[in-house]
């Protein structure tokens, strides 16, 4: 069994176990376990999952082991919205998709703008959502995440106009010439963007137009118009909401280096022209104890442009299984990571990929990496959520 020493208890505010012995048959342990671990004399724990363990009988002939975490109590109640609120920043969010809107305890902690200030749809307001065929929009979904931001008094971030991911054939494969392909954008981020007039603080214009080298990436858009449909995008979705901060955002621009430098020669060369840009968005998908060293550098080196930079899709995964260890790593982690952002004024706001591991995109894409989020599958608080009130406060 995994044991907590008392400072570490104190220092990231867990509950010590309670104390006893699990019946035959009763849990002894598993992932969020916070009741006995051990069991009454005849019976062994066994690891049923990683999320459960249980008392069976028989006596064990080796240690039985299993990773417990124990629960956290949260080191403020105040709310991570309220508490960066009072920091000067715009809003604390999360990241949501419409499959998830059917899960009621989830909605209700997602609803709480306290927590949450902004809300991102995940999915719903992407090129294959909203004009599957071209000419033809729907926007069913992207509305839902829309008035839910608007009935529980949230931010909205749009999601994006113009990437090469998630595109329906029609745009990926279409052999477009440039007049074509510069009318397809103009349509699509006018239409999408001036559906959500007046409800949207930014938008994800351009999305990850950079390979990780800083080269730019090969895809229909950058094929056809070369760099051109940046400011294609731009200047449609500025026409659409005039009120609406335009943002370009991507990953692994978040420590200094090629792709880092690539970006800010790309704003710049957007200011230099006169090309409508507000913003710039980091996704800060971070792995637990390795993220950036020169991130609050980088921010500084955008708001320096004039521009405004916010955290767009953090979250900090792990191999799994979860252990303590991990989990307490990730606090800091996350405590740092949104420390950057508020040690740069125009930092406005933080937004992490879905705030529970339920629902993060993090094991299906990572095979044996997950536990990304602030928030368990059980829908209960983690150390990172306190790591992340102590960089908020
Ligand atoms: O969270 C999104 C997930 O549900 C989708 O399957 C995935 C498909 O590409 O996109 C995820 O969101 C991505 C975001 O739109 C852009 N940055 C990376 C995000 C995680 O993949």
């Amino acid at each position: 069994m995994m044991k907590l020493s008392a400072t570490f208890a104190v220092l990231a505010g867990f509950i010590p176990y309670a104390l006893g012995q699990a019946q035959e048959w009763g849990q002894c342990g598993g992932i969020g376990w916070t009741g006995a671990t051990t069991c009454v004399s005849g019976t062994t724990c066994v690891v049923v999952n990683s999320y459960y363990s249980q008392c069976q009988p028989g006596t064990a002939t080796s240690t039985t082991s299993t990773t417990t975490t124990a629960s956290t109590t949260p080191s403020s109640t105040a709310g991570l919205n309220t508490l960066a609120k009072a920091a000067g920043k715009l809003y604390f969010g999360s990241a949501t998709d419409n499959p998830e809107l059917s899960d009621s305890a989830y909605v209700t902690i997602l609803s709480n703008s306290k927590e949450f200030g902004q809300i991102t749809p995940g999915n719903s307001m992407k090129w294959d959502a909203t004009e599957p065929t071209r000419g033809t929009f729907t926007f069913t979904n992207g509305d839902v995440i829309a008035n839910l931001a608007k009935t529980n008094g949230q931010l909205l971030r749009g999601h994006n106009c113009v990437w090469h991911n998630q595109l329906p054939s029609w745009v990926s494969s279409g052999s477009f010439t440039a007049a074509d392909l510069t009318t397809v954008i103009q349509n699509h981020c006018g239409t999408v963007v001036g559906h959500y007039k007046g409800q949207v603080y930014s938008w994800d214009v351009v999305n990850e137009p950079f390979n990780d080298d800083g080269t730019w990436r090969s895809d229909v858009f950058y094929n056809t118009l070369n760099t051109t449909y940046v400011s294609i995008a731009l200047q449609a979705a500025r026409a659409a909401d005039p009120n609406a901060k335009l943002y370009i955002n991507d990953y692994n621009i978040e420590n200094s280096g090629a792709k880092a430098t690539a970006m800010l020669n790309l704003v710049k060369q957007l200011i230099a022209d006169g090309v409508p840009i507000d913003g710039v968005g980091f996704q800060c998908h971070f792995i637990v104890g390795s993220v950036p060293t020169s991130f609050q550098t980088v921010l500084e080196q955008f708001t320096a442009l004039g521009l405004e930079v916010a955290i767009t899709e953090l979250d900090i995964r792990m191999t799994l299984p979860e252990t303590d260890a991990l989990l307490a790593q990730q606090a800091k982690d996350y405590q740092s990571v949104v420390q950057a952002c508020m040690n740069v004024e125009k930092c406005v706001g933080i937004t992490i990929w879905d705030y529970t591991d339920k629902y993060s995109w993090v094991p299906s894409t990572f095979s044996g990496q997950g536990a990304a989020c602030p928030w368990d599958s059980n829908l209960t608080i983690k150390p990172a959520y306190n790591g992340i009130v102590a960089a908020l406060s």
